[in-house]
């Protein structure tokens, strides 16, 4: 039993008294605090905006401004955050391969280096278009098991669905820095104790409500979206006197870590739906490094996680950058969105 005026319970901590519970071996707690370490450099240069030279477009080698994998204009912080997690994960043994939203194919780990058994996904800098206007960013990873004996691991290895992710979480880089991570027994929310460099335990298994009146979404889109989230998001808009008899709020980051983060601590859906300009008309947001990490952070504390149809977690994944339309939060809200898409089919 931990007394009242306990200190504080350090991530380390944590990840130690999860090991001791047999929810975690040794090697995932030290790739988790490898990756914690990271986030906290890139909570750093975030923090020194413009003092840090790290505004603005990064540029090509070739000149001009530099474009990642999915044909967007890289940001400095995009690339740094990039190289920072790269090299913080490179040495430590316990991984044998990592993949990023920025790089086309995944990178397997260094010769010179052990090769460990899990495979790390990240999103260096997820709502970059937000850090030239100090708006919050963050960083999501998601942790997978490398197939045996694969060899040199390659993009093919990652092809696991969600519910193989054997750890999730994220960096959110705002007013105070937090990391928010599951390994699959509930969802913790650990703040940036800046003066002690210490992650800290802030929430311990956090819990979406399950109902809401607020929502998520980039509704200049609203023209390129299917049939049944046109009629979904004009009930919520009716307010009460429509079919849903409740006044709806809506709130909008465009950071998906921001916008996430919110619903985890006070409930809302976020939904970016299948959208007719974008490539393959999927939407915007990628399987494996933002759809998810999040689906499994937020089904942990209690929500859900659909594409509109099915749950996300469950979808088998065809290639690395693969688009997927996103609806997650409150329970009985993304229930709700799915049933307009469903009946509709
Ligand atoms: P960037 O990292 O390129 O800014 O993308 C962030 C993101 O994928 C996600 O975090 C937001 O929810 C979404 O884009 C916002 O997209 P819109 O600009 O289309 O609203
Ligand atoms: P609070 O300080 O009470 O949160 O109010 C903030 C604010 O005045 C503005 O910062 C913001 O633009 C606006 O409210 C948002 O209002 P709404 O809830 O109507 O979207």
């Amino acid at each position: 039993m931990t007394p009242a005026n306990a200190s504080p319970v350090s991530l380390t901590r944590h990840l130690i008294e999860e090991e001791r519970r047999g929810h975690i071996c040794a090697d995932l707690r030290l790739l988790l605090e490898v990756a914690a370490r990271a986030c906290k450099s890139i909570s750093v240069a975030v923090g020194k905006g413009a003092l840090g030279g790290v505004l603005g477009e990064a540029e090509a080698a070739a000149g001009g401004t530099s474009v990642n994998v999915q044909g967007e204009a890289q940001k400095k912080l995009d690339v740094l955050s990039n190289e920072i997690l790269l090299e913080a994960n490179a040495w430590g043994g316990h991984l044998a391969a990592c993949a990023s939203e920025e790089m086309e194919h995944c990178q397997p780990i260094p010769d010179a280096y052990p090769r460990g058994n899990y495979l790390l996904l990240f999103d260096p800098l997820d709502g970059s278009s937000n850090i030239d206007v100090n708006v919050s960013v963050g960083t999501i990873f998601s942790v997978l098991r490398c197939p045996d004996d694969v060899g040199t691991p390659c993009d093919e290895h990652f092809l696991q669905p969600g519910t193989a992710q054997v750890a999730a979480g994220y960096c959110i880089y705002g007013p105070s820095t937090m990391l928010v991570l599951t390994i699959g027994h509930g969802t913790h929310a650990f703040t940036l104790d800046r003066e002690q460099g210490a992650f800290l335990l802030t929430r311990k298994h956090m819990q979406v409500p399950e109902q809401t009146k607020e929502f998520a979404i980039n509704m200049s889109n609203q023209r390129h979206w299917e049939a049944p989230m046109q009629a979904y998001v004009r009930d919520l808009l009716a307010g009460r006197e429509g079919p849903r008899g409740k006044d709806f709020n809506m709130r909008w980051i465009a950071s998906m870590v921001a916008d996430v983060h919110r619903i985890l601590t006070r409930g809302g859906v976020f939904i970016y739906p299948r959208d007719r300009k974008d490539p393959g008309k999927a939407g915007k947001l990628r399987l494996m490094y933002e759809a998810n990490p999040m689906a499994l952070l937020v089904e942990q504390a209690g929500g859900a996680a659909t594409n509109g149809r099915d749950r996300i977690l469950d979808i088998a994944p065809g290639e690395l950058h693969q688009r997927v339309p996103v609806f997650l939060g409150s329970r009985d809200e993304v229930a709700e969105a799915t049933r307009y898409h469903r009946e509709h089919d």
